[in-house]
Formats: C-alpha cells, structure tokens, sequence
C-alpha cells in the first residue's frame, strides 16, 4: 500500500499484553469500528507471543484490518512484515536499518521510524523513511523502556529540522491532547492505551479520530 500522511490521523498500536487480559481482536475490532486510520501490531513485553502463535495473531490482526481497509503494519519484526506481505514495517533506532529493509520489501510496503531527538529525526529523512514516530510526547507506562518525555516543544523542534516528513506523536497521549499535538507540528498521534485500556475502545477510537477531523 502506498504511504499517505493520512494514516497517521488517529494510529492504534497493540499487542496482545497491551489489554488487561481482554481479546486484542476483538479491541482491534472495536477500535477499527471507531474509525482508526492505520494500524501496527506490536507484539512485546514479557510473556508476548513467539513463533506460530505471534504469527498467528497476526495473520487474524490483518484479516480484520484488510475488512476495514486499514492499513496494517508491523512492529521491528522485518520477516514476518515479509511473509505476510503487510502494508508498512516501523523500526526502532537499534533496529535493522531503513536501506537493508528496503532491500528486502515490495516497493510500497512503507517504512516508519521511532525518533526521539532532531539528530535522529534529521537521520531518517536521509534514509528516506516514509514517516516518523516521534516521542515519547507525555509520560508513559506503556513502553518500559522509554525515554524521556519531548513535549510540545520536542515536536516543534522535530518539525523545524525535517521539513515536511510525515510525523506521527507517541507517548502518554489521550483524544484530549490530539488538538496542541497538532498545532505543534504533528500529522497525527499514535496511541496503545488510551485505546486498549479504555473501557469502550470503540468510543475511544472514535473520539481520536472525530479529533483529528479538525485538521483535515
Ligand atoms: N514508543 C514511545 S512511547 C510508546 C512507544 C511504543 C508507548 C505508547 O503507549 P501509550 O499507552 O499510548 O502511552
Ligand atoms: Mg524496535
């Protein structure tokens, strides 16, 4: 799927330790009903799934995301985006590196890469990377090794350095922040818990996205 800036609007990352215990498909389901705009499996933390079963999930996290026209991407996991022929990869900074992947994907499979500073945003606009992930923005529990928090002003920083490469914020972020999120230069955020904790995912995904409706 060829990239566009819009998927950012309102981006679910999940796996299957980020609910409490609840079937990540069926809030995978909820949250596509609620109107998410791309989505990236990420499956990680102690006790996530390996092998067959990682690859299983998946394979049933896609299906559903094909159903609602989403695109689906995946997390670090570059053989896996392979074999199941996802929409888009996103990479850390201790990952396999944007030119070797690139080597390996269809032309419109689209790369994404997390940043926390101007040096490496500044890094993945020469790699040619299709969009970044930019924060932690607030304080998260979610990511455990996280670093820490940007702000606004690391957003704006970012953006001044990268011209006009597609950014999407990350970290601690909930529908209410979406709006200085925004202005302080983002395309759009991409959220686990506000989504996969929230009591009714679906409600939850909807205001993300009725929030971004104001940028477009
Ligand atoms: N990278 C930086 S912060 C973070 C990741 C994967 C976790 C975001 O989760 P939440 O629950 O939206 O704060
Ligand atoms: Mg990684």
């Amino acid at each position: 799927m060829k990239f566009s800036r819009r998927y950012l609007d309102a981006y679910f990352i999940l796996g299957s330790k980020d609910t409490a215990g609840r079937d990540p498909l069926i809030i995978l389901e909820r949250a596509l009903q609620g109107g998410i705009t791309c989505f990236q499996f990420r499956e990680k933390g102690l006790g996530a799934k390996q092998g067959t079963a990682k690859k299983e999930l998946a394979q049933a996290m896609q299906k559903r995301c094909k159903k609602y026209r989403v695109p689906f991407v995946v997390n670090d996991d570059v053989d896996l985006a392979i074999e199941l022929n996802a929409d888009g990869i996103h990479v850390g900074q201790e990952d396999e590196s944007i030119y070797s992947i690139r080597q390996k994907l269809t032309k419109d499979t689209f790369i994404g890469v997390s940043a926390t500073s101007v040096v490496e945003a500044v890094q993945a606009l020469r790699d040619q990377a299709d969009y970044i992930g930019v924060g932690p923005i607030f304080q998260t529990s979610t990511k455990k090794d996280a670093k820490q928090p940007i702000g606004l002003e690391g957003i704006v920083r970012i953006r001044k350095a990268v011209n006009n490469l597609p950014i999407v914020a990350i970290g601690g972020i909930s529908a209410t922040n979406v709006s200085e999120i925004r202005q302080a230069g983002a395309d759009g955020v991409s959220i686990i818990s506000a989504i996969s904790m929230a009591e009714n995912p679906f409600q939850a995904a909807k205001q993300f996205r009725h929030e971004s409706k104001m940028f477009e």
